[in-house]
């Protein structure tokens, strides 16, 4: 690791560099210097993200453009140089390592440890879409294109169904049944987009609790982490992809079933902070369907889980057999809880709005 961090502008001499986090995707470092002084160093998966400087030109502009207009360091993420002067590192083999600002006196949570938790992790990125609202999106690159795009993930769904590489198709037909089956409303949110019933706006597109960081003091939002996929998008894919992970009483690849449910508590602690910090951005169509962005990212992001599994586990990170088809159950098993629970989520809408 010394060959890569020494490569950037950091105060100190390094004691210390750790792995950390637990996306599925990139890899984490904590680096520490003896000053001391605090840094995030990470690696970027260049096999899923393709345009590797597009997607760091995207960090440089939304970094650039936020701490423009905030005067808090810890607002938004910093990007720390190179010693060349460059915002990240792409070695000679291809890998690209960018450097962070480590965000002080702040937790980030795996899990809410309460209602107040997720409530201000709505509020965290209601306020990331606000602050972005007027950036220039046709300005962006699209860093992994069709990304939230559900109809487009079930047709490699079903492409993986049809190659079935891993033989593990016959093994998961019954999941694989209860997820085609649910195949005709992914189009819901994209029809009204098509139609121009809700509009495109500059998004965060991952927007789990583990991407938020909370003052530890005060637990309040500091800044949102993970902007390798802000592109244009929904505003119901930002708030359903919140309520998909913060929402869930049970872990993401929990194995027992009986313990995943979308907590109604939970939901309407996010979306009263989500929909407290949009403002008056959103229209009235867009904060209606709301729960139609719940239930479509927990479908997709099953989706993807199942497609990952059918194909031997070549896309999100696995730390033991099968743990991409609890994934891919637990988002399963949350959909229906959602289909139950739809008449109280739409209420809970329509009281927040007024
Ligand atoms: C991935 O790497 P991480 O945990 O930030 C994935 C998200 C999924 C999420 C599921 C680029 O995010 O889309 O919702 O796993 N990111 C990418 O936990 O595919
Ligand atoms: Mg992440």
């Amino acid at each position: 690791m010394e060959q890569i961090y020494s490569q950037f502008r950091l105060d100190g001499r390094v004691i210390n560099c750790t792995r950390t986090g637990g996306g599925h995707i990139n890899r984490t470092y904590l680096v520490v210097t003896a000053r001391p002084h605090l840094y995030i160093l990470q690696w970027i998966n260049g096999s899923i993200f393709k345009n590797l400087t597009g997607l760091m030109s995207n960090v440089v502009a939304v970094t650039d453009y936020l701490h423009a207009r905030l005067d808090d360091p810890r607002r938004a993420l910093k990007l720390v140089p190179t010693l060349t002067g460059e915002p990240y590192l792409l070695t000679g083999e291809g890998d690209c390592w960018r450097v962070y600002e480590y965000i002080t006196d702040s937790v980030c949570l795996d899990a809410a440890e309460s209602a107040e938790d997720l409530r201000q992790s709505g509020v965290a990125f209601g306020m990331f879409q606000n602050q972005l609202a007027d950036f220039p999106a046709a300005t962006l690159t699209e860093t992994i294109p069709h990304f939230h795009d559900t109809p487009d993930r079930y047709r490699i769904f079903r492409e993986a169904i049809a190659e079935d590489r891993a033989g593990r198709l016959a093994s998961v037909q019954g999941d694989v049944d209860r997820y085609l089956a649910h195949e005709a409303e992914a189009d819901v949110l994209h029809a009204l987009l098509r139609k121009g019933e809700i509009p495109l706006r500059v998004t965060h597109n991952d927007t789990k609790l583990t991407n938020v960081m909370l003052d530890e003091a005060t637990r309040e939002p500091l800044c949102v982490i993970d902007l390798d996929t802000v592109m244009p998008g929904l505003a119901a894919h930002d708030y359903g992809d919140g309520i998909r992970f913060g929402a869930s009483t049970a872990a993401e690849d929990e194995p027992d079933l009986s313990k995943v449910e979308m907590s109604l508590e939970l939901y309407e602690a996010f979306t009263e902070g989500f929909l407290s910090a949009c403002g008056d951005r959103l229209t009235e169509t867009e904060i209606d369907t709301l729960p139609w962005g719940a239930k479509l990212m927990t479908l997709e992001c099953g989706v993807r889980f199942l497609t990952d599994y059918l194909n031997g586990d070549v896309y999100f990170a696995t730390h033991r057999p099968g743990q991409n088809l609890d994934r891919a159950r637990t988002q399963l098993k949350l959909v229906e809880d959602m289909e139950k629970k739809w008449d109280e989520m739409n209420a809970v809408i329509a009281r927040l709005k007024k």
